[in-house]
């Protein structure tokens, strides 16, 4: 007797093979039956990965394992999202930190939690310069790093063999100018590594998809024509490549204007492209007009992608703004993602999903002024107002939470700044006058907030010395709790 081959993960191979062909023969007999195949959906989807769905598209987004536990973030990803991508729990400094010991637990809490929802999964990333184990870099050899290197692809690709639709295999290898990147491959193997990558990791897993991935690749230029040139090389000779990975991360304002042209190019080679990273960053705090420009700039880069029948997911780098790679990397900037820090949507949000050909059920249709005013009962809201102060100004950040058990439609904040203050920009509100009594009021995409939820604003104004707070806010005409 031969045991039947277990996936590494446990789930039975032949058991999920019974399930696809049984699946299969039911829906031919439907279809029979019913003599047409299920029309589409009357209504526009009102979700990303719904509305990107439609259009034979994943959206996904960059997840990390310790914040699956905090439940906005687990119910946004959940209801918005198709795909995912672990943030870095596959990558080498977390997934084999010694050699030949295996850590699979960070990101098999992910690869879990995205196949209980039938959610895709990118593999992030198996050879990269960058969050790498020690002990690789301490290989001196060429052969020995080859060794290793196989041996890591050979590892995590059988650990999630048939989980992964597309995998990252090798990352950032090019330079800004199109040179080789010295990494520790480059250096101790040299060019011919990353063609030895591709080929294990074929043979690795070959229902797996198998992408170059990079940043600073999404138009045309010195890199992307370097990465252009070895895919077409790799497709003239044979070498497994199926997909191209443009990372996508922007500076509000700067998308390539070619990048749809790009994105054709290597689609015209013959393999899938992926925005794999997608992130637009600008100047914090925000300011209502790099916000619209970003949202703009959302619908371009979707745009581009839907006119290049390869172009077949788009992920973004995060969920929430507050957990973006960026401030940390560019102090000073952030805001890149398409909810806010308390999981909003922004402005962003609702750009991607009208290209996506989705509709929002938030905002509203009506703009938030004309709808009544729905007056929270005494105590039904709690401010948040957090300062950070320097010798001649500061920022606040105002959280308006609707601890009341209606919806608020449409809503005028009112509270009195301390003399020698004076607002001089802000976002997610209007504010008027800039001192003394000051009213702020939502703007077109936050005049609702349900039940229980809240809606993040903020200012950035000068001091004379005194910094401190408002004494008390009222929300449409009631007095909050301060928190
Ligand atoms: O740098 C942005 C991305 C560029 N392309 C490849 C991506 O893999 C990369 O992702 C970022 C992650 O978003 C960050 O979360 O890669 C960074 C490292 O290169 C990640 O940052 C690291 C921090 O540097 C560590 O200090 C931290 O322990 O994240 C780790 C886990 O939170």
């Amino acid at each position: 007797m031969t045991a039947i081959p277990t996936h590494p993960r446990g789930r039975g191979v032949f058991a999920a093979l019974t399930t696809l062909v049984l699946t299969a023969i039911v829906l031919t007999m439907a279809g029979v039956i019913a003599g047409v195949i299920t029309a589409p959906a009357s209504h526009a989807a009102s979700t990303l990965g719904a509305a990107a769905s439609e259009k034979g598209r994943t959206f996904g987004a960059a997840v990390a394992n310790n914040h699956l536990g905090e439940a906005p973030y687990a119910s946004t990803l959940n209801t918005e999202f198709s795909g995912v991508t672990p943030e870095n729990e596959m990558k080498w400094d977390t997934i084999e930190p010694a050699q030949g010991q295996f850590n699979f637990g960070p990101a098999d809490a992910i690869v879990n939690h995205a196949q209980s929802r039938n959610m895709k999964i990118r593999g992030h990333t198996l050879v990269w310069h960058s969050q790498l184990a020690g002990w690789v870099s301490g290989i001196s050899t060429g052969t020995a790093l080859t060794t290793a290197m196989r041996n890591h692809i050979n590892g995590v690709m059988a650990h999630y063999a048939g989980d992964i639709v597309y995998w990252d295999v090798v990352n950032e290898a090019f330079n800004e100018d199109g040179t080789r990147r010295q990494s520790v491959f480059q250096q101790r193997i040299g060019n011919g590594y990353i063609e030895d990558a591709f080929r294990t990791a074929r043979a690795a897993d070959p229902s797996a998809k198998l992408c170059y991935n990079d940043f600073n690749i999404d138009g045309q230029n010195a890199k992307s024509n370097a990465v252009f040139q070895l895919v077409s090389d790799f497709k003239a000779r044979g070498v497994p490549i199926d997909c191209v990975g443009l990372q996508g991360h922007f500076i509000v304002g700067q998308i390539p204007g070619d990048i749809q042209a790009n994105i054709q190019r290597f689609a015209n080679l013959g393999v899938d492209v992926n925005i794999t990273e997608l992130d637009i960053r600008m100047p914090t705090p925000a300011s209502a007009a790099n916000l619209q420009t970003q949202a703009n700039n959302y619908a371009t880069v979707v745009n581009a992608c839907l006119a290049v029948a390869r172009c077949t997911s788009i992920t973004v780098w995060g969920i929430p703004d507050k957990y973006s790679w960026v401030p940390s990397t560019f102090p000073g900037q952030g805001a890149p993602l398409l909810f806010d820090d308390n999981y909003n949507k922004k402005p962003a949000y609702n750009s991607t999903l009208t290209a996506l050909g989705g509709t929002s059920s938030s905002p509203p249709t009506t703009p938030p002024t004309t709808s009544p005013p729905t007056t929270p009962p005494p105590g039904a809201c709690r401010v948040t107002y957090a300062m950070s102060t320097w010798n001649t100004g500061f920022t606040t950040n105002i959280t308006i939470a609707n601890t009341g058990s209606t919806a608020i439609n449409g809503w005028s904040l009112v509270f009195t700044l301390p003399s020698g203050q004076a607002i001089t920009s802000g976002w997610n509100a209007t504010y008027s006058p800039a001192s003394g009594q000051v009213t702020a009021r939502n703007v077109s995409y936050n005049g609702t907030i349900a039940a229980g939820q809240s809606t993040g604003i903020g200012f950035q104004a000068t001091h004379t010395g005194n910094t401190g707070r408002p004494a008390s806010f009222t929300l449409n005409g009631a007095a909050c709790t301060v928190a």
